[in-house]
């Protein structure tokens, strides 16, 4: 099946982004889910500056983000204080 190529990561936001580094291969479809196990307010919005785009991990529903995989390079993300760090590796 087409579908079955999708490359799908889970990045659990509790002390931070666990894991903070993901690796995708260059080419095919990727996304990202986040699963979040805390409450605090720092780790709300997550921040993909390079792509245009955030999201607000409190709101109700799922919290996935396609990632382009055209190019070889490295996708940061941030909490909305700036104070965690992750990146997505397309390589
Ligand atoms: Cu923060």
């Amino acid at each position: 099946m087409f579908f079955s190529n999708k490359q799908k990561q889970t990045i659990v936001v509790d002390k931070g982004y666990e894991p903070s580094e993901i690796h995708f291969k260059q080419g095919k479809p990727a996304e990202i889910t986040f699963k979040v196990k805390t409450d605090n307010a720092c780790l709300r919005e997550v921040d993909f500056k390079s792509l245009d785009q955030k999201m607000d991990l409190f709101a109700p529903g799922k919290h996935q983000i396609a990632i382009p995989t055209d190019q070889k390079g490295e996708i940061p993300f941030v909490c909305g204080m700036d104070m965690f760090h992750g990146k997505i590796v397309v390589d």
